[in-house]
């Protein structure tokens, strides 16, 4: 399998609770690399555009607002096969129905606030990638593997 990459984006409940360091523990203890990161406030826009599957449904309005009401923190992260692991540790869409040990499982409460976003395929990824960071703000994970530890 080859190495991939993922846009996850901690939501804006997340933030509010503190819990960007433990999603981001989880993602570093599995053995991912962090390549990109930033604490960000999303443009009604952007918002729309990176959920656009989803504008003909009922809660797209409440799903733009909720993006769109406070910081959420974008990070990509890489690795192999980390796409669909990812979606694994996030678990099902209602954090009712995600099993605990998943991130919705342990965390998330309500279907609209469900703590964290992530890439579901690999075409998506890439999209999401470039829509939320420049190439520039990624970072090539070999040139700091070893350098000074
Ligand atoms: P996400 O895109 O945020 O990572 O979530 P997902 O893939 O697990 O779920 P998706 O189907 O893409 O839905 C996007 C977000 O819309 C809200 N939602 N509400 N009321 C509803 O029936 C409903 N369905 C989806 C959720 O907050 C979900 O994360
Ligand atoms: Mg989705």
């Amino acid at each position: 399998m080859a190495k991939q990459r993922t846009f996850i984006m901690a939501k804006p409940d997340a933030v509010q609770r503190n819990l960007i360091g433990e999603i981001m523990q989880r993602f570093e203890r599995k053995g991912f690399h962090l390549i990109g990161a930033k604490l960000m406030n999303v443009p009604r826009e952007l918002a729309e555009e990176h959920y656009a599957e989803h504008k003909e449904k009922p809660f797209f309005g409440e799903l733009v607002d909720f993006i769109t009401s406070g910081a959420v923190f974008a990070m990509v992260w890489e690795g192999e096969n980390v796409i669909a692991t990812a979606r694994n540790m996030m678990g099902k869409t209602n954090p009712a129905e995600a099993a605990p040990g998943t991130i919705r499982g342990d965390f998330g409460i309500s279907m609209g606030m469900n703590i964290i976003h992530g890439s579901d395929a690999p075409e998506t990824a890439e999209r999401e990638i470039k829509l939320w960071f420049k190439e520039d703000e990624l970072h090539v994970y070999e040139k700091t593997i070893n350098k000074w530890i």
